[in-house]
């Protein structure tokens, strides 16, 4: 019944942009006007600008390309645009101040929600299933999880917290899982929300691996710290060793020691580096280097897709490790709900058919593998979302972090950042081919 199908539509939509909505107002509100305006670190953006942001890509692709408006306020939108104004530059720019840029985004998001209700989700490629309204949603997650980036480089006293994850108790299950070699279904022609990086599907072919079957944990990081592997250019490139170097990089991002401890700082407050969680703020290098050290490899992120979705049973991908079912939290932590990964061997619910586990939420994962389009990309529906970053300077990262909300993660899923890049949540897990 289409009736009901662009029905069950518009409901995602709606809950999609709420969910959104809600997040950004709590992320900014939880601190005063100037901390707001400033800029906690050159690699953010003033949480203002987000703010505007965010309402300015509603008003561009849901009023403007979907809707027919005119610009509401023409003169802003070259404040708001990414590419015109690089992050360190925007605290000087004469950016909406805190309580206008809230007023701008309610008003755009008050005439998308009637735009909502008057659209039909077919006969455009921008409004099909309601893309152009979940491409939005995601965009506000997206800068959510920035803003949430933002908030742990900030300094200063806690204003967020969350439940913890539930404990998990030492893992006990094998270190590893191997996966087959032989072609699988990599990216996707059918995801009604996937973004144009994720598309088409095709067939991608993959030699027999073994891949980790949690993400490495801080416990397994610092035994390479503790064996002076940040010390021994063995373990690093040529460039990650120069970087090693220049950056006087000796442990994750946050963490230092004292006493004799590991202690590192998280929204504010400082703890004990837990040993059972994955390890969290690395970069490429240092990641590209641990699995060095361990005598294993980053998985390329065909390897990734295919321990994530390959379902052997079925011999078809999956939308996610688990099936097909929508994350649920006993899938996955996602979504904000934690402030911090869960322990490695968390979410059993979550695991792939071959008994990965976390590959989604917790920690996103850096591959082995340069940002590139897939066979039959089309650049959709503007080329600064992804075709302009293809190339070798960007790494792609899989899987979601606990950062990341459930609309803006599957199995598919690509972001892509600078190897040197640490602030962002990100870790990893190894893996070695199977061929001896
Ligand atoms: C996909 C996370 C790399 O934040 O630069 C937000 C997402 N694109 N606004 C980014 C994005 C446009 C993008 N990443
Ligand atoms: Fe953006």
């Amino acid at each position: 019944d289409p009736a009901l199908d662009a029905e069950s539509v518009r409901e995602r939509a709606l809950a999609s942009l709420i969910t959104a909505r809600d997040r950004t107002t709590l992320l900014t509100t939880c601190v005063e006007e100037p901390d707001l305006i400033a800029q906690h670190s050159p690699l953010m953006s003033p949480l203002v600008w987000d703010l505007a942001h965010i309402g300015n890509q509603e008003e561009l692709w849901l009023l403007r390309n979907v809707g027919g408006r005119e610009a509401m306020r023409p003169e802003i939108d070259s404040l708001y645009d990414a590419f015109e104004h690089p992050r360190a530059e925007r605290p000087r720019l004469p950016l909406l101040p805190p309580e206008e840029a809230r007023r701008y985004a309610a008003e755009v998001r008050g005439r998308a929600l009637d735009l909502l209700e008057s659209t039909a989700f077919h006969g455009s490629l921008l409004t099909e299933a309601g893309f152009a309204f979940g491409m939005i949603a995601q965009h506000e997650q997206q800068h959510d999880e920035t803003m949430l980036i933002t908030h742990q480089l900030r300094t200063g006293p806690q204003v967020l917290t969350a439940p913890d994850p539930e404990p998990a108790g030492a893992f006990t299950g094998p270190a590893e899982v191997l996966v087959p070699g032989g072609p699988f279904t990599m990216g996707t022609s059918t995801e009604p929300w996937a973004l144009d990086n994720e598309r088409p599907a095709h067939r991608r072919e993959v030699e027999s691996f073994w891949i980790d079957t949690t993400p490495v944990t801080n416990g397994a990081y610092l035994a390479f710290i503790e064996d002076g592997g940040y010390d021994d250019p063995r373990w690093w490139t040529d460039e990650g060793w120069g970087h090693v170097r220049r950056a006087s990089l000796t442990a994750p991002l946050y963490w230092h020691r004292e006493a004799g401890q590991w202690l590192r700082r998280r929204f504010g407050a400082t703890e004990v580096v837990p040993p059972d969680e994955p390890v969290l703020h690395v970069c490429w290098y240092e990641a590209d280097a641990y699995a060095r050290w361990a005598g294993r490899r980053l998985p390329t992120e065909a390897e990734w897709e295919k321990a994530a979705r390959h379902d052997p049973a079925q011999d078809r991908s999956t939308r996610y490790p688990w099936g097909d079912d929508e994350p649920a939290p006993h899938h996955a932590n996602l979504g904000q709900r934690h402030l911090r990964p869960a322990p490695a061997g968390s979410y059993p619910k979550g695991e792939s058919p071959l008994g990965v586990r976390q590959l989604i939420g917790d920690v996103w994962e850096w591959t082995a593998s340069d940002f590139l389009p897939y066979p039959g990309f089309r650049a959709f529906p503007y080329k600064e979302y992804s075709e302009v970053f293809f190339g070798p300077e960007y790494k792609v990262l899989r899987g979601g972090s606990f950062a990341v909300d459930p609309v803006a993660c599957r199995g598919t899923f690509r972001n892509w950042d600078y190897p040197i890049r640490r602030q962002i949540f990100s870790g990893f897990r190894t893996a070695r081919s199977a061929a001896a």
